[in-house]
């Protein structure tokens, strides 16, 4: 199967050569049964991010980046690179990853191993047990990290310890090619089209698995996420909660 890692990114510099490199070097080769490629969604960063991944996609060919015009925020960024990875690309499977060293790249393999057993959607899971968030983060950011999550599980009923999770893996066929890939049709632009997303894949009824996972400090450069992402997960929530097609029939594995 052709699997493509899609990294969005806004001014990691500091991180994106060392990641590629680490994916392409050492994370790769241990996946010998697919055919691994990277996808880079940039957002015009002002930093030289772009001129970073086209140095490293010059020494690995499997890499390819994408620029978007302007920074349209995280799920804008994602639904680009979705849509780019199944239409152009050929991707049976895809891969949501952080380019700023959060995610653990070694971590993926135990990911397509799920895909590997049957799984359609494998969720890299913060708060399943042995999954973790940084234990130096103070306390309200810990609450924080879990609110959005933990506000659609419960209004929503998803089944789903880590509703937010950023590190997951879909399968194309019959799931990740029916989301909506349209800017202008995703209940947000930003984090919170993680929550959307979800609950659109498990309306498909895919069969899920949650994996966990450590998630790691930032390497470098800075978060993008704000205020505006709290209230912007409730809306999402809530657009989803009162829309009419309704809930996910989905069972766990
Ligand atoms: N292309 C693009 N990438 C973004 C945007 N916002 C965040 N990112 C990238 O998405 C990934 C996760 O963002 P980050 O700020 O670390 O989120 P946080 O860890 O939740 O604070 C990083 O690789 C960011 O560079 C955006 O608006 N456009
Ligand atoms: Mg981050």
């Amino acid at each position: 199967m052709k699997i493509f890692v899609i990294i969005p990114t806004y001014n990691e510099a500091a991180n994106i050569g060392a990641l590629l490199n680490i994916l392409c070097a050492k994370v790769f080769k241990k996946i010998p049964n697919h055919r691994m490629g990277i996808l880079v969604v940039d957002g015009n960063s002002p930093d030289c991010t772009a001129e970073a991944v086209a140095a490293a996609s010059a020494r690995y060919p499997n890499i390819f980046l994408i620029k978007e015009k302007e920074k349209r925020g995280i799920g804008a960024a994602y639904a680009y690179g979705f849509n780019h990875a199944i239409k152009n690309l050929g991707a049976d499977a895809v891969i949501e990853f952080d380019g700023d060293g959060q995610h653990d790249p070694n971590d993926i393999p135990r990911l397509i191993a799920e895909f590997d057993n049957g799984h359609d959607y494998v969720i890299g899971s913060r708060y399943v047990a042995g999954g973790a968030i940084p234990a130096e983060w103070a306390l309200y950011r810990k609450l924080l990290s879990q609110l959005g999550g933990l506000t659609a599980k419960l209004i929503l009923g998803l089944p789903i310890n880590d509703a937010t999770s950023g590190f997951k893996l879909s399968r194309v066929a019959g799931f990740a090619e029916n989301l909506p890939f349209d800017a202008n049709k995703l209940l947000s632009k930003y984090y919170a089209y993680k929550i959307h997303w979800l609950y659109e894949m498990l309306r498909m009824d895919a069969k899920t698995k949650e994996v966990p996972i450590q998630f790691l400090e930032r390497r470098g450069g800075s978060s993008k996420s704000t205020l505006r992402d709290i209230f912007d997960s409730l809306y999402v929530v809530l657009a989803l909660k009162f829309r009419k097609n309704k809930s996910p029939q989905h069972k766990l594995s």
